[in-house]
């Protein structure tokens, strides 16, 4: 249990999301983890924070969040145009691989997130628990394989890398989600008060699950 502050009287969940990317004028993971900024959820406060879509300064951000608030749980949200359901993404791989430039016009190929860094990390968030409970309260949900490899892979694997190398986050589960565009930005599409909604679930569940039907947390080298 982390110890409780006067300024944060509650262990804290950190939700990030990102800015709008490759000509879009919105990004649905921020529009969705804003609206549960300050919320309360199974006895945790809900911190959100925007991450750049960029190479590099995504993770610098995010390797701030976390020093900030030692966060009990993270879950980082981006967008996935074309995805039907709310992806639970499994593993997290250490290739930088950019189909589009990013926001600030870089375009890595074939590089690696951390220079001798492992393979791959897997989720260590229960996603087989968090699956469950989403399809119970009808939200389209899916367990997926691959998070791609642009900037929603690259923080990722950033995020589970700080966990597992840094003191002090031993405990702190982490992993990463994708959204569907929202209404406007094309089909298939999720509105944004069910992201919420979804979000909200995801986080319950997994502040709730102590053990999971799943293949394992940690690095795979
Ligand atoms: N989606 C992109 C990066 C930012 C975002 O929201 C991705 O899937 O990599």
């Amino acid at each position: 249990m982390r110890t409780p502050t006067a300024a944060s009287p509650l262990p804290t969940v950190l939700l990030t999301g990102f800015d709008p990317f490759g000509g879009d004028s919105l990004n649905p993971s921020w529009q969705a983890v804003q609206a549960l900024h300050g919320k309360r959820i199974a006895g945790h406060r809900v911190v959100a924070a925007q991450l750049p879509t960029v190479f590099d300064a995504s993770r610098r951000e995010l390797a701030r969040l976390l020093r900030a608030h030692r966060p009990a749980l993270v879950i980082c949200v981006g967008q996935a145009g074309g995805r039907a359901a709310m992806s639970l993404e499994r593993i997290a791989i250490n290739v930088n691989d950019a189909r589009i430039p990013d926001n600030a016009a870089a375009q890595p190929v074939d590089t690696p997130v951390v220079a001798d860094g492992p393979a791959a990390y897997f989720t260590s968030l229960p996603v087989k628990a968090m699956l469950q409970a989403l399809q119970r309260a009808g939200i389209a949900a899916e367990v997926s394989q691959t998070a791609g490899t642009f900037v929603c892979n690259h923080v990722f694997y950033g995020l589970m890398h700080e966990l597992a190398t840094r003191r002090g986050f031993r405990r702190t589960r982490g992993g990463f989600v994708h959204v569907p565009w929202l209404p406007g930005q094309g089909q298939p599409h999720m509105a944004t008060e069910e992201l919420v909604r979804g979000l909200r679930v995801a986080v319950a569940a997994a502040l709730t699950t102590t053990t999971d039907i799943r293949s394992g947390a940690g690095a795979i080298s």
